[in-house]
């Protein structure tokens, strides 16, 4: 399938940033975006909300892509949960990553045994064919903690694995990118480190301590590099509601520093959000999801995008979601 679903307009020019008619796929519902530039191009890879369900059971993952961030053409369904021999039923968050010329695509799903776990795929283009890379999951640690991985290759070619709810764990990937060495590394929470600890807040007790800050860490995380600085931008919580939030390091590894939240105006019609960061022909970028196109909802989330400008200092400003 390769057709144009959508010219984005956008919409107005405020300072320089212009605002993009969002949700950006109309078609259908595309929650957890992760954006990959490649050649010219940015690829844009979700899940695929079911409508009328009420929860997250997804069955597939698309793609599509643009070179203008205007013109998208849909790449359809280039991998199902059937493409997973070990892969029972709710397909959730994925992020696709280029190396070398193949293209790794890292997804998580529930498992046969009933637990969740994390895939790869590889193709040698970006829109596929994907095939399971190596027939079994990269991680299975018979939990339910294997969602949302997030998948960065630094600048010496060591590539890191990051996922996780409610912890967040990280790998050193091999260079074949389907098998990792050393030992699942749990990254410790605090409230220097990611605005609050879940724990605590739940149990009472100290949670006074994370109160304060009114943020802890989630899940989807999505970890990258820009001018020297590590970001890890994570689903944080606000008002009962998700919201991005991000926290930044001089190490691939941490020490995590909490920096704050990018996005807090929820709601938009969505309990979770969950997304990504690119920079393109010049310009930078937050992907992230809502539940704002019609007949969506927690359980209908679509891809939206915002242009934003980097603080001197590298931070990342507060960002305003565009509900029209
Ligand atoms: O889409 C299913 C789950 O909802 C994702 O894995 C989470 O990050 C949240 O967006």
């Amino acid at each position: 399938l390769q057709s144009v679903i959508l010219c984005l307009l956008w919409m107005y020019s405020c300072n320089g940033i212009v605002r993009a008619q969002n949700p950006i796929v109309q078609t259908h519902f595309t929650p957890d975006p992760a954006p990959m530039v490649y050649n010219g191009r940015v690829y844009v890879y979700t899940g695929d909300d079911i409508p009328g369900y009420d929860f997250y059971y997804m069955t597939k993952w698309r793609v599509c892509s643009s070179a203008d961030m205007v013109n998208w053409t849909d790449h359809g369904v280039p991998i199902t949960l059937e493409s997973f021999s070990w892969a029972r039923d709710r397909a959730w968050a994925s992020q696709c990553i280029e190396r070398n010329g193949k293209f790794y695509w890292y997804i998580c799903a529930q498992t046969v045994d009933n637990n969740v776990a994390i895939g790869v795929a590889v193709a040698d283009h970006p829109t596929g064919p994907f095939k399971d890379a190596i027939g079994k999951p990269i991680i299975s640690t018979g939990s339910w903690a294997n969602i949302d991985p997030t998948v960065f290759i630094d600048d010496d070619g060591q590539a890191f694995l990051y996922w996780g709810n409610p912890n967040l764990y990280y790998v050193k990937l091999n260079n074949d990118m389907v098998s990792y060495a050393g030992d699942i590394m749990q990254i410790p929470q605090t409230i220097e480190s990611f605005g609050g600890v879940r724990a605590a807040r739940n149990t009472g007790g100290a949670a006074s301590a994370a109160e304060p800050t009114k943020d802890m860490y989630v899940e989807g995380p999505w970890f990258y590099k820009r001018s020297g600085k590590y970001y890890q931008m994570f689903a944080g919580m606000t008002k009962g509601n998700e919201c991005l939030s991000y926290a930044m390091s001089d190490a691939p590894t941490g020490q995590w520093k909490y920096q704050g939240k990018i996005m807090t105006d929820q709601p938009a019609n969505s309990f979770t959000n969950h997304g990504g960061i690119i920079d393109f022909k010049g310009n930078s970028y937050l992907f992230y999801h809502t539940g704002l196109l019609p007949g969506g909802g927690s359980y209908g989330r679509s891809t939206a995008v915002e242009q934003f400008r980097y603080n001197a200092d590298g931070t990342i400003p507060s960002i305003r979601m565009t509900k029209e």
